[in-house]
């Protein structure tokens, strides 16, 4: 058995480990992050569980930092007392970004963790199978049900030999991109393997774990090794090591080698995270803004690889470089070790440890600008400018090109070895991880007036006839259905106020053109709904009356979040996509019925009189789930 099959196989509850089949996992440990954690909790807390059933769970708050109103404080306070009240340990803002703290805290090798942020397989890193999901399923997983999905295939991706100087672990992910595109990993998890793993420290192996969710993969994985037994003694944490590693002579369904001594410096152009080039090709283009920072490449490790390049220099005149550490950790031992002097005497802003401009919030870059960025996405607009240039990086490509105002090759500019080993022991204050209260029954819950119950829609539909909102093209992002940024990200709690800015980079109308038709029906491309596990891109368009979505096809953790709330997500032939027009009327005249009965779904349009197909591809449960009109009613109908 690969690695992947043995820690699906020790958690198996039900199902058939072949490929495509519905399997259910159980989940040891779960994470959430602010933006999504408010309304999994207000969904757990509907389930009327005294608490929590997993072996750990934790909720941070890392992404609604930047407090404008009262909203972002009520919603950390809520989430406070939830954690308190129901057995959760609670991150306070400014401890750090979840993925990098749960990383050096809490990532068991072994173990399976559910984490309602796409990038949860950062935790892969360290031998653990961890997966991003809706809210709902994470909330569902707290209360000890196991996790469905589809059964998923597995890559082996073999890294062979070194890289060599100026190159890091962000431009091995980035190849990959470009090997594999951003729908490559769909239904799959990405198991590194090779003789290029010995080399590669866990936070390098955390950069590649966290960007397989650009990839679309469920998961992505590393064997437990010495490196992770090394890394989890430096956190004080030596007796959660345990060995994990495939068989030899393992099976796998595909296979990709990557010669680590042949690649290059790589960067991600705008506007997707598989639109990779060689920095060689790119290079001289003026930067305006520089940010290191992000789950993807914010550890100890990477900063202290952008202070060794800053050291001595000045930033730029023309570029504001921005850093904002990973975690409390990391800032207080670049602070104890000097390091972040030669940040700061190199002219960088430092920022708190958070999402910050990973998610638009704050340090939006300047009208036709070029920002460099060592995120994991570029999607357009996410930095919160309209028609914005984002290239990713590596931390070390971000850095030195933040000295010389433009796109530039490290090897260049590197002199002599910039390497460094781990520490031996990392700084260790959990100080601003709360404990769950010991008396939970004394916890009171407080709300603010920006948290509102979450909408419930009734049962499917026996006949619809609805009108196509939208017609959208292919990789359509959580980020176009549900734009994040400062503006819109304190109203997560709130579906009633959110559900005015669905698509409102694209189409700002849509909102009032879905109430004007009393909701409607979507028509997207391929990899419709890639990226964020935000469940409001389906809750919300759910409030504003949609009820199915036409696509080529889905991205993994959306497609799951519109099952959840009753949306229909209906497959489609490109000539069908190719013949149906925004704004045409539709009638699926027998659409529960066909749910129950068959696999395919008749629609019939109107105007022209056509009957055309759509699949459904439903396994027997989520075929309930729909009919029910959605996860939660489900789950109150089977008395989970
Ligand atoms: C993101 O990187 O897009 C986010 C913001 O972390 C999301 C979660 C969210 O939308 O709250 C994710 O990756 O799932
Ligand atoms: Fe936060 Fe960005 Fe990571 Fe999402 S990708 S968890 S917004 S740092």
């Amino acid at each position: 058995m690969n690695a992947a099959r043995k820690l699906i196989s020790s958690h198996l509850v039900s199902g058939e480990m072949k490929a495509g089949a519905e399997i259910a996992i159980s989940i040891d440990q779960t994470l959430t992050q602010d933006a999504t954690g408010t309304m999994a909790y207000l969904e757990f807390e509907a389930m009327g569980i005294p608490k929590v059933r997993t072996k750990l769970s934790v909720s941070y708050v890392d992404h609604n930092t930047l407090q404008t109103g009262f909203e972002n404080a009520d919603d950390h306070r809520f989430l406070r007392t939830m954690a308190a009240k129901y057995g959760i340990y609670f991150s306070k803002p400014g401890n750090g970004i979840c993925h990098q703290v749960h990383l050096e805290r809490f990532t068991k090798p072994g173990q399976t963790l559910l984490g309602s942020d796409s990038h949860t397989p950062n935790a892969g890193a360290l031998g653990m199978l961890a997966i991003g999901a809706g809210g709902l399923n994470v909330a569902l997983a707290m209360a000890g049900e196991p996790f469905y999905m589809v059964m998923p295939r597995v890559a082996r991706v073999t890294l062979k030999k070194k890289c060599r100087k100026g190159i890091a672990a962000k431009d091995i992910i980035l190849e990959v991109l470009r090997l594999m595109t951003v729908k490559g990993g769909v239904g799959k998890i990405i198991e590194y393997a090779g003789e290029g793993l010995k080399n590669l420290t866990v936070p390098e192996r955390a950069t590649i774990t966290n960007m397989g969710a650009e990839l679309g993969a469920t998961s992505s994985l590393f064997p437990s090794d010495e490196q992770t037994k090394a890394f989890l003694k430096a956190q004080k944490r030596g007796k959660d090591w345990i060995e994990l590693k495939p068989d030899p002579g393992a099976e796998y369904d595909e296979e990709i080698v990557i010669d680590l001594s042949r690649l290059e410096p790589l960067a991600a152009a705008p506007s997707s995270p598989d639109n990779v080039k060689r920095v060689r090709d790119i290079e001289g283009t003026p930067v305006g803004q520089v940010c290191i920072g992000s789950c993807v490449n914010s550890s100890y490790a990477d900063l202290m690889l952008a202070a060794r390049i800053l050291r001595g220099h000045k930033v730029h005149p023309e570029v504001s470089l921005s850093i904002s550490p990973g975690s409390r950790q990391a800032l207080r031992m670049i602070t104890e070790n000097g390091a972040l002097t030669d940040i700061v005497s190199a002219g960088a802003r430092v920022l708190e440890c958070s999402c910050g401009p990973c998610i638009g919030m704050g340090q939006s870059p300047a009208t036709d600008t070029v920002s460099l960025r060592t995120f994991n996405r570029n999607f357009p607009g996410r930095s919160g400018t309209a028609n914005d240039q984002v290239f990713l990086c590596s931390p070390l490509t971000a850095a030195v090109s933040a000295i010389t105002g433009k796109i530039t090759d490290p090897r260049d500019v590197i002199k002599g070895s910039l390497s460094f080993t781990l520490p031996e022991r990392f700084v260790i204050d959990d100080s601003m991880i709360l404990p769950p209260s010991p008396r939970p029954s004394k916890v009171i819950i407080e709300r603010g007036p920006n948290i509102k119950p979450f909408p419930v829609k009734g049962a499917l539909e026996e006949f619809l006839r609805a009108k196509v909102v939208l017609k959208m093209g292919d990789n359509i992002t959580t980020d176009d259905i549900m734009p994040a940024g400062a503006k819109i990200l304190p109203l997560r709690s709130n579906i009633p106020a959110i559900s005015e800015y669905v698509f409102s980079k694209v189409d700002p109308a849509f909102p009032s053109r879905a109430k004007a038709s009393g909701g409607g029906v979507l028509l997207g491309g391929m990899n419709y709904g890639q990226g964020s596990s935000r469940e409001h891109a389906a809750l919300a368009p759910m409030y504003l009356g949609i009820k199915v979505v036409f696509a080529k096809s889905f991205a993994r953790i959306h497609k799951d979040n519109l099952i959840n709330f009753g949306i229909l997500p209906l497959t489609i032939s490109p000539e069908v996509y190719d013949s149906i027009d925004q704004d045409a009327e539709i009638e699926l005249p027998s659409l529960a019925k066909e749910v129950r009965e068959s696999s395919e779904i008749r629609f019939v349009e109107v105007k022209t009189g056509r009957t055309h197909r759509s699949e459904h591809g439903l396994t027997d449960r989520q075929r309930e789930i729909i009919l029910a009109g959605g996860l939660l009613n489900y789950v109150r109908s089977k008395k989970v």
